[in-house]
């Protein structure tokens, strides 16, 4: 039997350290995330201006000056003969057909994805139309976990309320989560402000909530998800609500998850009817492993018992001596568009007169 050589051995260490390097790149998960519209563009904006390790930023607009200031990797202007780069104007069923006129120039860009990230301000016309149309075709042409992150109207903006709700529904039947941050409930989390430093707020939270993701599946974390444990509570999963909470000081944990956990920004049903949670800590170079157990812990505790719990962990030293946590819970019910109810049943004439009463 031939002895090796240090050389040899040398050789083949390096050839082994090679291909562990190929199997790392190869099971490392391929992430493309799509802003559509106006609101879309802004969240992409963000989003790349923090910084993302891992994950491709599309923005894609039926609106040419808008796409023009967009910070994406990637700007694709949609439905060029339909819209001659004007915008939809508030017309979905226009951002639904501009989307199919540029589907296969979206498509090759997100091929070999296996999560896709949708993000789009359901109300107007292009993202509230392209959203839908994206979420069904890319499913379909690449497999990958399609999660769409959207926002509800503001009450001001009544009219666009039935347009967002069709969009929602149907979003809920293509896309595997629908993560929805309703805009009315962002006082919540930053009191009561102008219009237009809320939208900043609701783009600050869709963006946080995709890059938190993204980074803690590709990176090497405090504590990493595991794509597989993402796919378990978010494939097929329908709506999920989300809420974050910040604190620092000696409970800041607890604090922290107990604001997010109450500041959910779409109104559920039951948070204990939930399938899933997705728990994102944040903290300084302070923060500890058991802090971070602790936030699940207090998690699994206002939950059923058989809900999958998956966690991950950041440090991010801007932060220091504070801790943000975010809870996204998966598979619930929301409220939003049901016609609020008359507070007392009302009594029918005819029981009236019969004297039922
Ligand atoms: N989060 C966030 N929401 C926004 C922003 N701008 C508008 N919105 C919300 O998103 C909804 C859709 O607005 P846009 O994204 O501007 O509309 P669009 O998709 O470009 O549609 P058209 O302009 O009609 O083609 C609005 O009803 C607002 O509720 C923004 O910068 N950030
Ligand atoms: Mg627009």
């Amino acid at each position: 039997m031939a002895i090796p050589t240090n050389n040899r051995i040398t050789v083949d260490s390096v050839m082994e350290e090679e291909t562990l390097r190929a199997a790392m790149d190869m099971a490392k998960p391929q992430v493309s995330v799509i802003g559509a519209g106006g609101a879309g563009s802004n969240i992409i904006s963000w989003i790349k201006k923090k910084g993302v390790a891992g994950g491709k930023l599309i923005a894609v607009n039926t609106d040419a000056a808008h796409l023009g200031i967009s910070k994406a990797d990637r700007r694709i202007l949609i439905g060029p003969k339909l819209t001659q780069g004007r915008g939809c104007g508030g017309y979905p069923e226009k951002g639904m057909q501009a989307t199919r006129e540029s589907i296969s120039e979206i498509t090759r860009e997100v091929q070999g994805s296996n999560i896709i990230f949708l993000c789009a301000g359901l109300g107007g016309g292009t993202g509230t139309g392209a959203i839908q149309i994206l979420s069904e075709e890319l499913k379909r042409a690449t497999g990958a976990l399609v999660v769409a992150v959207v926002t509800l109207p503001f009450a001001v903006e009544r009219y666009r309320y039935s347009m967002a709700k069709e969009a929602l529904l149907n979003l809920q039947r293509t896309a595997d989560t629908v993560v929805a941050i309703d805009n009315n409930r962002l006082t919540r989390v930053a009191g009561n402000l102008p219009l237009q430093q809320a939208l900043g707020v609701a783009n600050e939270l869709v963006g946080e909530f995709i890059k938190g993701t993204i980074e803690t599946i590709t990176t090497a974390s405090l504590i990493n998800i595991d794509f597989a444990d993402l796919t378990a509570i978010m494939e097929g999963r329908g709506l999920a609500a989300i809420g974050v909470g910040m604190s620092d000081g000696m409970d800041r944990i607890e604090q922290a998850t107990r604001m997010a956990l109450d500041s959910q920004l779409l109104d559920i049903k039951d948070m204990s009817m939930a399938h899933g949670a997705l728990i994102h800590v944040v903290g300084g170079d302070d923060i500890t492993l058991e802090e971070v157990t602790r936030a699940g812990e207090l998690v699994t505790r206002s939950l059923a018992k058989e809900v999958r719990i998956v966690w991950g962990a950041r440090v991010d030293s801007d932060i220091k001596g504070k801790a943000r946590v975010m809870v996204v819970l998966t598979g619930v019910e929301s409220k939003f568009g049901e016609e609020p109810k008359p507070a007392h049943e009302p009594v029918p004439e005819q029981k009236k007169r019969f004297g039922l009463f």
